[in-house]
Protein backbone atom coordinates (compact mmCIF):
# COMPACT_ATOMS: atom_id res chain seq x y z
CA UNK A 1 0.00 0.00 0.00
CA UNK A 2 0.97 3.30 -0.96
CA UNK A 3 0.36 6.41 1.55
CA UNK A 4 0.58 9.56 -0.10
CA UNK A 5 0.20 13.09 2.76
CA UNK A 6 -1.40 15.56 1.42
CA UNK A 7 -1.40 19.30 3.29
CA UNK A 8 -2.43 22.99 1.82
CA UNK A 9 -2.26 26.15 3.75
CA UNK A 10 -4.69 27.33 1.08
CA UNK A 11 -6.64 24.40 -0.58
CA UNK A 12 -9.81 22.98 0.57
CA UNK A 13 -9.35 19.53 1.64
CA UNK A 14 -12.93 18.21 1.16
CA UNK A 15 -12.39 18.40 -2.62
CA UNK A 16 -9.12 17.38 -2.66
CA UNK A 17 -9.11 14.25 -0.36
CA UNK A 18 -12.00 12.26 -2.45
CA UNK A 19 -10.36 12.72 -5.59
CA UNK A 20 -6.93 11.10 -4.89
CA UNK A 21 -8.49 8.54 -2.61
CA UNK A 22 -10.46 7.95 -6.02
CA UNK A 23 -7.41 8.18 -7.91
CA UNK A 24 -5.69 5.75 -5.38
CA UNK A 25 -8.45 3.00 -4.21
CA UNK A 26 -6.09 0.92 -2.72
CA UNK A 27 -3.77 3.50 -1.31
CA UNK A 28 -4.43 5.72 1.88
CA UNK A 29 -4.25 9.47 1.77
CA UNK A 30 -3.40 11.00 5.30
CA UNK A 31 -4.19 14.99 6.37
CA UNK A 32 -2.42 16.81 9.03
CA UNK A 33 -2.82 16.20 11.77
CA UNK A 34 -4.07 12.48 11.22
CA UNK A 35 -0.54 10.89 10.11
CA UNK A 36 -0.51 8.19 11.49
CA UNK A 37 2.68 5.97 11.60
CA UNK A 38 4.87 8.65 9.85
CA UNK A 39 7.36 6.40 8.67
CA UNK A 40 4.71 5.04 6.28
CA UNK A 41 4.56 8.39 4.35
CA UNK A 42 6.27 7.97 1.10
CA UNK A 43 5.09 10.95 -0.57
CA UNK A 44 3.76 14.04 -0.36
CA UNK A 45 1.96 16.60 -2.27
CA UNK A 46 2.22 20.27 -0.32
CA UNK A 47 1.19 23.53 -1.12
CA UNK A 48 2.97 26.09 2.03
CA UNK A 49 3.70 22.81 3.99
CA UNK A 50 4.15 23.49 7.71
CA UNK A 51 7.91 24.19 8.19
CA UNK A 52 9.67 21.09 9.44
CA UNK A 53 6.60 18.96 8.48
CA UNK A 54 8.27 17.10 5.50
CA UNK A 55 11.47 16.61 7.94
CA UNK A 56 9.32 14.15 10.22
CA UNK A 57 8.56 11.54 7.75
CA UNK A 58 11.36 9.78 7.80
CA UNK A 59 10.59 7.40 4.85
CA UNK A 60 9.53 10.19 2.03
CA UNK A 61 10.71 9.85 -1.43
CA UNK A 62 8.98 12.74 -3.55
CA UNK A 63 7.39 16.09 -2.62
CA UNK A 64 4.71 16.93 -5.32
CA UNK A 65 3.95 20.56 -5.24
CA UNK A 66 0.32 21.84 -5.13
CA UNK A 67 1.52 24.16 -7.82
CA UNK A 68 3.51 25.14 -10.94
CA UNK A 69 5.97 26.87 -8.36
CA UNK A 70 7.81 25.41 -5.77
CA UNK A 71 9.12 28.54 -4.04
CA UNK A 72 6.67 27.44 -1.01
CA UNK A 73 8.57 24.43 -0.39
CA UNK A 74 11.62 25.66 -0.27
CA UNK A 75 11.05 28.20 1.76
CA UNK A 76 11.01 25.48 4.28
CA UNK A 77 14.35 25.78 6.04
CA UNK A 78 14.12 22.05 7.39
CA UNK A 79 13.03 20.64 3.82
CA UNK A 80 14.85 16.81 3.41
CA UNK A 81 17.49 18.39 0.99
CA UNK A 82 18.15 14.94 -1.01
CA UNK A 83 14.51 14.84 -2.26
CA UNK A 84 13.26 15.00 -5.45
CA UNK A 85 10.48 18.34 -5.84
CA UNK A 86 8.08 17.76 -8.83
CA UNK A 87 6.07 21.02 -10.33
CA UNK A 88 2.72 20.10 -10.95
CA UNK A 89 2.39 19.44 -14.74
CA UNK A 90 -1.21 20.30 -15.49
CA UNK A 91 -2.81 21.21 -18.76
CA UNK A 92 -5.79 22.72 -17.06
CA UNK A 93 -3.29 25.17 -15.04
CA UNK A 94 -1.94 26.30 -17.89
CA UNK A 95 -5.17 26.68 -19.44
CA UNK A 96 -6.41 28.79 -16.69
CA UNK A 97 -3.36 31.30 -16.41
CA UNK A 98 -3.96 31.55 -20.34
CA UNK A 99 -7.28 32.57 -19.04
CA UNK A 100 -6.43 35.00 -16.68
CA UNK A 101 -3.60 36.79 -18.98
CA UNK A 102 -5.67 37.05 -22.00
CA UNK A 103 -8.41 38.49 -19.47
CA UNK A 104 -5.33 41.13 -18.48
CA UNK A 105 -4.53 42.12 -21.27
CA UNK A 106 -8.09 42.71 -23.48
CA UNK A 107 -9.36 44.42 -19.68
CA UNK A 108 -6.69 47.34 -20.49
CA UNK A 109 -6.40 46.73 -23.94
CA UNK A 110 -10.86 47.21 -24.71
CA UNK A 111 -10.42 50.30 -22.36
CA UNK A 112 -12.64 48.80 -19.54
CA UNK A 113 -11.05 50.40 -16.09
CA UNK A 114 -12.06 53.72 -18.08
CA UNK A 115 -15.50 52.19 -19.25
CA UNK A 116 -16.22 51.08 -16.06
CA UNK A 117 -15.20 54.67 -14.17
CA UNK A 118 -17.24 56.49 -16.99
CA UNK A 119 -20.53 53.95 -16.26
CA UNK A 120 -20.68 55.14 -12.85
CA UNK A 121 -20.76 58.25 -13.67
CA UNK A 122 -23.32 57.47 -16.47
CA UNK A 123 -21.07 58.92 -19.26
CA UNK A 124 -21.25 57.89 -22.93
CA UNK A 125 -17.97 58.30 -24.18
CA UNK A 126 -16.57 55.66 -27.59
CA UNK A 127 -12.77 56.19 -27.85
CA UNK A 128 -11.18 55.39 -30.91
CA UNK A 129 -9.51 51.84 -30.63
CA UNK A 130 -5.71 50.62 -29.71
CA UNK A 131 -4.48 48.38 -32.82
CA UNK A 132 -3.75 45.37 -32.03
CA UNK A 133 -1.15 44.34 -34.68
CA UNK A 134 0.62 47.38 -33.47
CA UNK A 135 0.15 46.53 -29.45
CA UNK A 136 3.44 44.92 -28.19
CA UNK A 137 2.98 42.09 -25.52
CA UNK A 138 5.96 40.64 -23.64
CA UNK A 139 6.26 37.68 -21.77
CA UNK A 140 8.39 37.32 -18.77
CA UNK A 141 9.28 33.41 -18.60
CA UNK A 142 8.38 30.79 -21.44
CA UNK A 143 7.99 27.58 -19.62
CA UNK A 144 4.64 25.53 -20.85
CA UNK A 145 2.34 28.55 -19.34
CA UNK A 146 4.26 31.13 -20.77
CA UNK A 147 4.30 29.77 -24.09
CA UNK A 148 0.88 29.18 -23.80
CA UNK A 149 0.12 32.81 -22.96
CA UNK A 150 2.34 34.03 -25.88
CA UNK A 151 0.35 31.79 -28.62
CA UNK A 152 -2.58 32.46 -27.51
CA UNK A 153 -2.05 36.53 -27.43
CA UNK A 154 -0.66 35.51 -31.59
CA UNK A 155 -3.89 34.58 -31.94
CA UNK A 156 -5.44 37.25 -31.23
CA UNK A 157 -3.29 39.16 -33.28
CA UNK A 158 -1.02 40.56 -30.67
CA UNK A 159 2.68 40.94 -31.70
CA UNK A 160 4.49 39.36 -29.00
CA UNK A 161 7.79 39.17 -27.36
CA UNK A 162 9.35 36.11 -25.14
CA UNK A 163 11.97 36.96 -22.46
CA UNK A 164 13.87 33.84 -21.13
CA UNK A 165 16.73 33.23 -19.62
CA UNK A 166 18.60 31.17 -22.25
CA UNK A 167 17.27 31.05 -25.60
CA UNK A 168 14.37 29.54 -26.83
CA UNK A 169 12.90 29.63 -29.79
CA UNK A 170 9.01 29.96 -29.99
CA UNK A 171 7.45 29.43 -33.61
CA UNK A 172 5.66 32.87 -34.08
CA UNK A 173 7.25 34.75 -30.75
CA UNK A 174 10.25 37.33 -31.52
CA UNK A 175 12.15 35.48 -28.49
CA UNK A 176 14.83 37.49 -26.47
CA UNK A 177 17.06 36.03 -23.49
CA UNK A 178 19.43 37.40 -21.16
CA UNK A 179 19.84 41.13 -20.12
CA UNK A 180 20.73 42.27 -23.47
CA UNK A 181 17.56 40.83 -24.64
CA UNK A 182 15.17 42.38 -22.14
CA UNK A 183 16.60 45.69 -22.58
CA UNK A 184 16.09 45.41 -26.46
CA UNK A 185 12.09 43.59 -25.73
CA UNK A 186 11.09 46.18 -22.99
CA UNK A 187 10.63 49.54 -25.21
CA UNK A 188 8.64 47.15 -27.62
CA UNK A 189 5.87 46.50 -25.18
CA UNK A 190 2.85 47.82 -23.96
CA UNK A 191 2.10 45.40 -21.98
CA UNK A 192 4.73 43.23 -19.85
CA UNK A 193 3.82 39.96 -18.09
CA UNK A 194 5.23 37.84 -15.96
CA UNK A 195 5.09 34.46 -15.54
CA UNK A 196 8.38 33.84 -13.95
CA UNK A 197 9.39 31.31 -11.46
CA UNK A 198 10.68 33.13 -8.59
CA UNK A 199 14.00 32.33 -7.99
CA UNK A 200 17.56 34.36 -6.96
CA UNK A 201 17.94 35.63 -9.93
CA UNK A 202 14.05 37.04 -10.87
CA UNK A 203 13.49 38.20 -7.48
CA UNK A 204 12.62 41.73 -7.63
CA UNK A 205 13.10 41.37 -11.67
CA UNK A 206 10.30 44.39 -12.12
CA UNK A 207 11.83 47.33 -10.48
CA UNK A 208 12.22 50.89 -11.69
CA UNK A 209 14.96 50.40 -14.13
CA UNK A 210 12.72 47.41 -15.85
CA UNK A 211 9.57 49.54 -15.66
CA UNK A 212 10.97 53.19 -17.13
CA UNK A 213 12.29 51.06 -20.32
CA UNK A 214 8.24 50.16 -21.08
CA UNK A 215 7.04 52.42 -23.40
CA UNK A 216 4.97 55.61 -21.40
CA UNK A 217 1.43 54.56 -21.10
CA UNK A 218 2.60 50.65 -20.42
CA UNK A 219 0.89 47.87 -18.34
CA UNK A 220 2.35 45.67 -15.83
CA UNK A 221 0.55 42.25 -15.55
CA UNK A 222 1.79 40.10 -12.86
CA UNK A 223 0.46 36.24 -12.63
CA UNK A 224 4.55 34.60 -11.66
CA UNK A 225 5.00 35.78 -7.60
CA UNK A 226 5.13 38.80 -5.81
CA UNK A 227 8.34 39.02 -5.18
CA UNK A 228 9.25 39.65 -9.03
CA UNK A 229 7.91 42.90 -8.26
CA UNK A 230 9.12 45.90 -6.63
CA UNK A 231 6.09 47.36 -4.88
CA UNK A 232 7.85 50.25 -4.37
CA UNK A 233 9.11 50.97 -7.85
CA UNK A 234 5.81 50.00 -9.35
CA UNK A 235 3.38 52.34 -7.21
CA UNK A 236 6.17 55.06 -8.01
CA UNK A 237 5.69 54.36 -11.98
CA UNK A 238 2.03 54.46 -11.65
CA UNK A 239 1.58 57.28 -9.67
CA UNK A 240 3.89 59.27 -12.10
CA UNK A 241 1.71 58.22 -14.65
CA UNK A 242 4.53 56.54 -16.48
CA UNK A 243 2.56 53.08 -16.17
CA UNK A 244 -0.95 53.46 -16.61
CA UNK A 245 -1.84 49.99 -14.73
CA UNK A 246 -1.40 47.29 -13.36
CA UNK A 247 -3.29 43.83 -13.18
CA UNK A 248 -1.99 41.62 -10.30
CA UNK A 249 -2.67 38.26 -9.02
CA UNK A 250 0.49 37.63 -6.85
CA UNK A 251 1.77 40.09 -4.08
CA UNK A 252 4.95 39.65 -1.70
CA UNK A 253 2.40 39.50 1.35
CA UNK A 254 -0.57 37.16 0.72
CA UNK A 255 -2.92 38.90 0.99
CA UNK A 256 -0.94 42.48 1.15
CA UNK A 257 -2.14 44.08 4.75
CA UNK A 258 -5.22 45.89 5.15
CA UNK A 259 -3.46 49.36 4.44
CA UNK A 260 -1.16 48.74 1.49
CA UNK A 261 -1.31 51.00 -1.46
CA UNK A 262 -2.83 48.60 -3.95
CA UNK A 263 -5.67 48.21 -2.45
CA UNK A 264 -7.60 51.10 -2.91
CA UNK A 265 -4.65 52.31 -6.22
CA UNK A 266 -7.55 53.38 -8.98
CA UNK A 267 -4.53 52.23 -11.42
CA UNK A 268 -4.12 48.74 -9.64
CA UNK A 269 -6.56 45.72 -10.53
CA UNK A 270 -6.10 42.68 -7.84
CA UNK A 271 -7.35 39.01 -7.60
CA UNK A 272 -6.66 37.13 -4.78
CA UNK A 273 -4.32 34.16 -6.24
CA UNK A 274 -6.63 32.73 -8.27
CA UNK A 275 -4.81 32.96 -11.71
CA UNK A 276 -4.35 29.30 -12.01
CA UNK A 277 -6.09 27.22 -9.73
CA UNK A 278 -4.77 23.38 -9.60
CA UNK A 279 -7.93 21.61 -9.66
CA UNK A 280 -8.21 18.14 -8.11
CA UNK A 281 -10.55 17.17 -10.98
CA UNK A 282 -7.77 17.05 -13.24
CA UNK A 283 -4.29 17.38 -10.80
CA UNK A 284 -5.14 14.11 -8.62
CA UNK A 285 -4.68 11.51 -12.24
CA UNK A 286 -1.08 13.72 -13.00
CA UNK A 287 -0.19 13.29 -9.21
CA UNK A 288 -0.83 9.68 -9.30
CA UNK A 289 0.26 8.74 -12.83
CA UNK A 290 3.66 10.30 -11.72
CA UNK A 291 3.65 8.24 -8.16
CA UNK A 292 2.92 4.91 -10.32
CA UNK A 293 6.35 6.20 -12.63
CA UNK A 294 8.28 6.61 -9.84
CA UNK A 295 7.13 3.06 -8.09
CA UNK A 296 8.14 1.56 -11.65
CA UNK A 297 11.55 3.14 -11.54
CA UNK A 298 11.00 5.89 -14.24
CA UNK A 299 12.07 9.24 -13.95
CA UNK A 300 9.64 11.26 -12.21
CA UNK A 301 8.16 13.86 -14.88
CA UNK A 302 8.37 17.74 -13.65
CA UNK A 303 11.31 17.69 -11.47
CA UNK A 304 12.49 20.82 -10.13
CA UNK A 305 16.15 21.71 -11.01
CA UNK A 306 17.35 23.27 -8.00
CA UNK A 307 20.11 24.98 -9.10
CA UNK A 308 17.67 26.47 -11.77
CA UNK A 309 14.92 26.72 -9.01
CA UNK A 310 12.43 25.45 -11.85
C1 LIG B 1 1.28 27.92 -8.92
C2 LIG B 1 0.38 28.97 -8.49
O1 LIG B 1 2.46 27.90 -8.54
O2 LIG B 1 -0.84 28.84 -8.70
O3 LIG B 1 0.82 27.05 -9.66
O4 LIG B 1 0.83 29.97 -7.94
Amino acid sequence: MTVLLWTSADDPPDIWVPALRAAMPEDEVRVPPDLGDRSEIEYALVWKPEPGLLASLPNLKVIFSIGAGCDHILADPERPKHLPIVRMLDDNLTAMMTEWALLAVLYFHRFMPEYRREQAEAVWNRRWPNWTPETGIGVLGLGAIGRDIAAKLGLLGFPVHGWSRTLQQVPGIACHHGAEGLKAMLPQCRHLLCVLPLTGETRGIIDAGVLSQLPAGAFVINLGRGGHVVDADLLAALDCGHIAGAFLDVFNDEPPPKGHPYWQHPKVVMTPHVAGEIVPRSAAGTVVANIRRHQQGEPLLGVLDLDLGY
